[in-house]
């Protein structure tokens, strides 16, 4: 697996436990490579997994971050501001409060709703590119088997994620919602990384961190899908492997907290599919720690209705959600003056200006060793 080195004088070797086939494992991945920090990843094996992730996580979850001093950082959130605490510099969250909000929805919109194009294109055409997407499940697990004994054993272990993709609200009704909705938003990503680097200047963002996610392992790696992106967004291939081979620590961000107009349509798209979901899984989280107070939240608190692409569908109440949305609701509320004019008149010309206003009555956080969120 990967390792880089660094010429940063201050860095320390981590180490990343994960895999290349993994979705937020190419987030972490990225951030360490844009911040020349000292890592070496390390596949999430059989064991790995037994004699590790389980035991200091608390589940089967990956990527994971171990720090030289023996300290456990999972989710990738979680990674990359634990790193920002200790190697501020250069900063991927932007200083101008725009391109900060700006950054933190798109950073949620590649964790939490790209990843429906994603688990599509991996499992809906599986059978067009089998052996490979069940051998990197099988090398993951067990580097050393020979290549026929990773796919049999990638057959067993994808079938959770296989088994997911209803769940993520991937039906036969949805899908052509959903190649819509993904080919729009390849087409908006193009035409803004024909003019930009990243999305919000030279330097990336934790935007870009959010979106490199579904963009690289699934769409940006798998044969059917990179196919696709290839042929028709040539500007967000060449963005993908800019954000997997980063010049470490390098670049800008735009001038005067500027926001590009060619992220508009992006984010338009997103403040129509994905924050009605996200404020709906508000609802129900209220809702349930209402009725049970102290409680821990189960991951799935039911199903809900969901639109992309013009197609219908329900998907599962992803408790999590709400954790990552908070994170754009405290920004927004924190500002001000003339930013909040500003922002409002960005959200307003987006669709999202409700959306970010929602009240949070139950607030959120993690606890330590546990995926399930409660009350702080
Ligand atoms: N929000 C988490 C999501 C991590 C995640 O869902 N990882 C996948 C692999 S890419 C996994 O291990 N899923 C198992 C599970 O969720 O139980 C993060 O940012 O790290």
């Amino acid at each position: 697996m990967s390792s880089v080195s660094s010429t940063h004088p201050t860095s320390t070797p981590y180490t990343l436990y994960g895999g290349e086939l993994s979705l937020y494992t190419g987030k972490a991945r990225s951030y360490l490579r844009y911040k020349g920090l000292d890592f070496e990843e390390k596949p999430a094996t059989r064991q790995v997994y037994k004699e590790f992730i389980v035991p200091r996580v608390g589940a089967a979850i990956v990527p994971v971050l171990q720090t030289p001093q023996d300290e456990v950082v999972q989710d990738t959130t979680d990674i990359i501001d634990f790193l920002e605490a200790r190697h501020p510099e250069p900063p991927v969250y932007p200083g101008g409060p725009l391109q900060r909000l700006v950054a933190l929805m798109l950073e949620f919109y590649g964790d939490e709703w790209l990843v429906i194009p994603a688990m599509h294109y991996r499992w809906s055409v599986v059978d067009q590119q089998y052996d490979f997407i069940m051998r990197e499940f099988g090398a993951m697990s067990d580097p050393d088997a020979s290549e026929e004994e990773q796919i049999r054993l990638g057959e067993k272990l994808c079938a959770p994620f296989r088994g997911s993709i209803s769940a993520l609200g991937v039906t036969a009704e949805t899908i052509p919602g959903i190649e819509r909705a993904y080919a729009d938003t390849l087409a908006d990503l193009d035409a803004h990384f024909a003019q930009y680097d990243f999305l919000l200047g030279s330097r990336p963002s934790i935007g870009d961190f959010g979106l490199i996610g579904p963009l690289y392992a699934h769409l940006g790696r798998d044969p059917v899908p990179r196919a696709l992106m290839e042929r028709t967004a040539p500007n967000v291939y060449a963005w993908v492997q800019r954000m997997n081979a980063p010049k470490p620590r390098s670049g800008e961000f735009l001038a005067d907290d500027r926001v590009p107009d060619t992220l508009l349509p992006i984010l338009a798209t997103m403040c129509r599919e994905h924050l009605p979901d996200a404020v709906d899984v508000v609802t129900h989280n209220a809702q349930w720690l209402a009725a049970n107070p102290g409680g821990s939240l189960p991951r799935v608190l039911g199903f809900h209705p969901f639109t992309t692409g013009g197609a219908t569908g329900t998907r599962f109440i992803n408790s999590y959600s709400q954790w990552m949305f908070q994170r754009c609701l405290d920004h927004y509320a924190g500002l001000e003056g003339e930013d909040r004019q500003r922002a409002d008149t960005l959200l307003t010309s987006v669709g999202g200006l409700q959306a970010l206003r929602t009240p949070i009555g139950h607030r959120l956080r993690r606890q330590p060793g546990q995926l399930e969120l409660v009350e702080s």
